[in-house]
């Protein structure tokens, strides 16, 4: 048993236990009610599952296994020559709740090249699309291609016993992480380099060596991807790709099927679409101006207009969290720190200062700030990464690591089918009555 595998499993031992005697003592208190605004309002807020590698705080944000996102850059272990954090740190954190050491983190990028690998027929799938199909959609098909491989599928199949599905998801987990970022690396040079690919420099880590093979090998870049992969792996249960994913693995089906059906809901504008739609926006606002550097009336005139013709501003407003996203304030940190010069990401402060109180001004929308798809394609612009129908699979290869967490602790927690209750509308007349 590899040493990650057999921390987490020791882990999960205790835990187990603990959870088996406090549903015997106490698994009739009631914990939350339901209101019929939540009921027709999306679930928001209805406290509805457990989710073990992170918890979002509405005024706070994000803390991951505890640890907010300066505390992760402090704490985990980094490359040589750059501060920011290595994803394979934060996936180490999620999994076994402990914090993990240099040496832990360079055995996991080390074993996730070993398993790098993709099947052929997940690349000739992806050169039988055509070249407009989104490269979302791409990222999911390739990801159910891969099911060929499954561990657990293959053993389920053979009829494994349900104490050992945890260790099978666990071997799918591993190998599709790190197959992830050479599919999408794939995609990418695909759909804008004319299927001009880069082979992977097994001397990098898994972030470096994804910058590696998109076609970047400017430090700085790299050193951005480990921040952003990082960043963008988990947020709590509830949002809809890690909830899609909890919701789909709950039937049994194996990670790379869940995965991708995560990636699915992750491809949604409201969602992690709304990081391409950010750019988007801030294109068609440079056109229209004829500048690149509008000032904030300009920038406050062209908000306004796309409210008056019933359009949302993206990257702007959120679900459960209260105040400016704190990955948003990290994107920001980071490019005050590398490139504060840099036109578009001015752009982008710049509508932090005019969007929010425009947004209040509204009277309903209950968040005015920025969330983290608000910054992170300027910093990717600027770098040179202008196709933004790709941002949101590098939102996916990371988002991976949070979902495929949480659906190893589903599974060795033997978290059973998901299956909430709906009603009708006579049921809600006769209710209210
Ligand atoms: N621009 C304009 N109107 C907005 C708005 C925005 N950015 N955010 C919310 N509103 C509106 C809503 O459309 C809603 O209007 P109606 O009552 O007329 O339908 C009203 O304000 C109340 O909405 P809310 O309760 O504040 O927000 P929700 O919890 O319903 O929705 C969303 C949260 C993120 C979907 C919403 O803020 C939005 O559409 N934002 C723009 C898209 C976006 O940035 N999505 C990414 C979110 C983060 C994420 O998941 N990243 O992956």
């Amino acid at each position: 048993m590899d040493r990650l595998k057999k921390i987490f499993k020791e882990k999960s031992d205790e835990l187990k236990v603990e959870v088996k005697s406090l549903l015997k003592e106490h698994g009739g208190k009631k914990v939350d009610e339901v209101t019929l605004r939540q009921v027709f309002g999306g679930m928001r807020g209805v406290k509805s599952m457990v989710w073990t590698a992170s918890n979002l705080d509405a005024e706070e944000g994000i803390r991951f296994r505890g640890y907010n996102i300066p505390q992760l850059r402090e704490k985990l272990p980094t490359r040589s020559n750059d501060n920011e954090p290595l994803p394979e740190g934060l996936f180490w954190l999620m999994l076994t709740g402990e914090l993990p050491e240099a040496d832990d983190v360079r055995w996991l990028s080390d074993e996730w090249e070993r398993r790098g690998a993709v099947p052929q027929h997940t690349y000739d799938l992806l050169d039988s699309l055509p070249d407009n199909t989104h490269p979302m959609a791409q990222l999911s098909a390739a990801i159910v291609s891969m099911e060929s491989e499954s561990v657990f599928s293959a053993r389920y199949a053979e009829g494994m016993s349900k104490h050992d599905y945890w260790d099978a998801t666990y071997e799918d987990t591993m190998n599709l992480v790190a197959k992830l970022p050479r599919v999408a690396a794939y995609i990418y040079r695909k759909s804008f380099y004319g299927n001009d690919q880069i082979n992977p420099d097994n001397r990098l880590d898994w972030a470096g060596n994804f910058a590696h093979q998109l076609g970047y090998d400017d430090p700085k870049f790299r050193s951005l991807m480990r921040l952003y992969l990082t960043i963008h792996a988990d947020h709590e249960g509830g949002n809809a790709s890690a909830h899609t994913t909890h919701l789909v693995g709950s039937t049994l089906s194996s990670a790379y099927l869940a995965l991708a059906s995560g990636m699915n809901s992750l491809a949604g504008p409201l969602h992690g679409l709304a990081n391409q739609e950010v750019i988007k926006f801030i294109f068609e606002m440079l056109e229209e101006l004829c500048t690149d550097d509008p000032s904030k009336e300009q920038i406050a005139a062209f908000v306004q207009k796309k409210l008056d013709s019933g359009k949302v501003i993206p990257g702007y407003g959120h679900a459960v969290l209260r105040q400016p996203d704190p990955r948003f304030m990290t994107q920001k940190g980071f490019a005050e720190r590398n490139i504060p010069d840099s036109k578009i990401v001015n752009v982008v402060w710049n509508l932090f200062e005019v969007v929010p109180p425009i947004l209040e001004g509204l009277g309903k929308v209950k968040n005015p700030w920025p969330n983290v798809d608000a910054h992170s394609g300027a910093l990717l612009v600027h770098f040179g990464l202008k196709e933004y129908t790709y941002y949101t699979v590098l939102f996916g290869v990371s988002r991976a690591l949070g979902v495929l967490v949480s659906l190893c602790w589903s599974r060795v927690l033997g978290f059973p089918l998901e299956r909430p209750k709906s009603v009708t509308m006579d049921w809600v007349r006769e209710v209210i009555k």
